[in-house]
């Protein structure tokens, strides 16, 4: 879907500090935010009470959140316009979920696809978490206090900002209307980047390391990574005729070469798939370049990064207690 450029609304979105944030996290949602942030009012969030629903490493945690806190930072989020903060310092998100969960269609969440291949990947040791079921409720409350006009984020989050919005309607019709109603904004040719090892699934940072391409990966790893990506048998370049496998890559190759697709076409139409592989390995490692460099003075800093962390909650924390507040008086509460 090609959209222009939205101004003068309210953007919301966030990540999970669930693992080493990759190509797919950036490409499908945080480019995004950077082209929106400026004739936006935008929040990020760092949604650590969506990483806890799946079996986690509480020790490794609060590292995670300052590295996606970084990440975001040194993509280009520019902290003095927009909010950066962490889901769990605002307690009206855990409040609001609650109070949407009682609204929220039991129907509709049973056929959230999300949830259904989620929790095929638990462990039969460890059982699927009522939270893991509730999980698109918590992240309907995320949304909805910030009277958020658009999300932007990847295709698989499509089906749940369409629930987001079904809630919202939901609430409005019973009790008034409180809530704006939000859209999802979704990039066209990045909306799925696939797994480099398995192009039937979307690249995952839960998945295996070969499977994706981590924003912090060495020049190194990023060829190896490349090199023994899955290909499909036939070597055409074609962004309509090449098969799941080369169209994902062609799709990366597209968005870090910043070429046209035509371009892309002509300059490959001789090529075989290793020099295809060196062109797109090296245009991922330069295009990763300057983030990786920002990252890492940014990341040395912990003091300066909970402090950023800190300023953003208390500008993200008026605007949720007075949705919060408007909710509990409609909904009865004293
Ligand atoms: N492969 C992808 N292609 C395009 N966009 C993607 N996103 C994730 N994977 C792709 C987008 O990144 C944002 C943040 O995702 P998330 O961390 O909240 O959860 P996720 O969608 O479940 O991402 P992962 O990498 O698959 O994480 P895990 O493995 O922890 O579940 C969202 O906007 C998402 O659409």
């Amino acid at each position: 879907m090609s959209q222009s450029l939205p101004s003068n609304k309210t953007i919301f979105s966030g990540i999970q500090p669930s693992g080493a944030l990759h190509i797919g996290n950036y490409l499908g949602a945080i480019k995004q935010w950077i082209e929106l942030q400026q004739d936006n009012n935008a929040y990020f969030c760092i949604v650590d009470q969506h990483a806890i629903t799946v079996p986690y490493d509480p020790s490794t945690l609060p590292d995670r959140v300052l590295d996606v806190a970084a990440t975001y930072i040194a993509a280009g989020v520019d902290i003095q316009k927009s909010v950066i903060f962490v889901q769990s310092h605002i307690s009206a998100h855990t409040e609001l979920a609650w109070l949407l969960s009682t609204i929220a269609p039991y129907g509709a969440m049973s056929r959230m696809t999300q949830f259904k291949s989620k929790s095929k990947t638990i462990d039969a040791k460890d059982s699927v978490s009522l939270a893991l079921f509730s999980y698109p409720v918590l992240m309907t409350a995320d949304i909805l206090l910030y009277n958020t006009n658009i999300v932007p984020v990847g295709e698989d989050q499509k089906q749940h900002i369409e629930l987001a919005r079904d809630i919202a309607q939901r609430f409005n019709t019973t009790y008034g209307d409180v809530f704006t109603l939000p859209e999802s904004y979704i990039p066209e040719q990045t909306a799925r980047i696939m797994s480099l090892t398995d192009p039937k699934k979307k690249m995952s940072k839960s998945d295996a390391e070969k499977s994706y391409i981590a924003l912090n990966d060495s020049p190194e790893i990023i060829r190896q990574k490349i090199s023994s990506a899955v290909t499909d048998t036939e070597a055409i370049f074609s962004f309509k005729k090449s098969g799941p496998a080369v169209k994902n890559l062609l799709n990366i190759y597209k968005a870090f070469s910043k070429k046209e697709e035509q371009v892309i076409e002509q300059e490959l139409a001789e090529k075989s798939y290793k020099e295809f592989k060196d062109s797109l390995a090296a245009s991922i490692i330069s295009g990763l370049h300057n983030f990786q460099q920002k990252f890492d003075e940014i990341r040395k800093d912990d003091v300066e990064l909970r402090f950023t962390l800190g300023r953003g909650m208390h500008r993200a924390q008026g605007v949720a207690n007075s949705t919060l507040h408007r909710v509990k008086e409609v909904m009865g509460l004293m």
